[in-house]
């Protein structure tokens, strides 16, 4: 059981989230739980207001710190043992080994900042890290929020269901995934590979091995080199090298 609260101006955003698929399923079995605060219900005055101008001049509007420090002890006061992590462009990059590293707290508590960022001074004692989806320019942190959320939600023992488990993902150990072929077995004069329709099960796993080496070669280089290879991985790598010397010595 894993708790995540959420902390943002658009809680209504959340519901794209709550209400579908996996991690609906997840949140009727208790596999977590989840839950928005709005910061405008912590801002002052008749107009609510979360945002101010920048000191020292500039354009955009800056978060103030009142309302959002305000959300935030209101979270943490709620779930004493959760991480409070803030949605910025500026943090850490997150990736499948972040995921893993989330997944392992008892909650998360996910500030969304809007405008062109949040007041420094919040940053100081209530956030414990910052993290970005990806060095692209977005209009707020609801949206990654909900990545995070749901990349750490499938890695939770049971929330996935059924054989398919999390472990056996491409990007755990580190390659992209193989081809994948469902019914017919001639779609549009294509056919689906023999080895596939053979029934043997050692070929069929030695196949797969092979065309996700090839694929992560071709589509995503990097990949390969930040891993170690298995003997079997190598074996299946320099026959491809032998192939290829064999067309060019030819
Ligand atoms: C003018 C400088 N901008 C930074 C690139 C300001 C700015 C733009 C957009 C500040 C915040 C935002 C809104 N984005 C997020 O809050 C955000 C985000 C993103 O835009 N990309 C990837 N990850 C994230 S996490 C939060």
């Amino acid at each position: 059981m894993i708790n995540f609260t959420v902390l943002t101006i658009f809680p209504t955003m959340f519901s794209l989230l709550w209400d579908y698929g996996i991690i609906k399923r997840a949140i009727d079995r208790n596999i977590i739980s989840a839950s928005t605060i709005n910061i405008r219900d912590f801002a002052e005055g008749r107009h609510r207001v979360t945002d101010d101008r920048p000191y020292g001049g500039g354009c955009g509007m800056v978060m103030k710190p009142e309302p959002l420090a305000g959300a935030i002890r209101a979270a943490q006061k709620k779930a004493p043992s959760s991480k409070t992590i803030l949605m910025t462009p500026q943090g850490r990059v997150f990736d499948q080994r972040v995921a893993h590293e989330l997944a392992s707290f008892d909650g998360l508590i996910l500030i969304c900042g809007r405008y062109e960022g949040v007041d420094e001074r919040v940053c100081y004692d209530l956030i414990d890290d910052e993290i970005s989806i990806g060095d692209y320019v977005l209009t707020g942190g609801e949206l990654p929020a909900m990545v995070i959320i749901d990349a750490v939600t499938r890695l939770i023992p049971d929330a996935l269901g059924g054989v398919d488990s999390a472990e056996k993902d491409s990007f755990s150990d580190g390659l992209l995934e193989h081809p994948h072929y469902t019914r017919p077995r001639i779609f549009e004069e294509a056919n689906v590979p023999d080895v596939l329709l053979s029934g043997n099960h050692k070929e069929i796993e030695k196949w797969r091995l092979e065309q996700s080496l090839i694929n992560t070669f071709l589509k995503r280089r990097t990949l390969l080199e930040k891993r170690t290879l298995s003997r079997q991985e190598v074996d299946i790598l320099e026959k491809w090298c032998l192939e290829i010397e064999k067309i060019i010595h030819s």
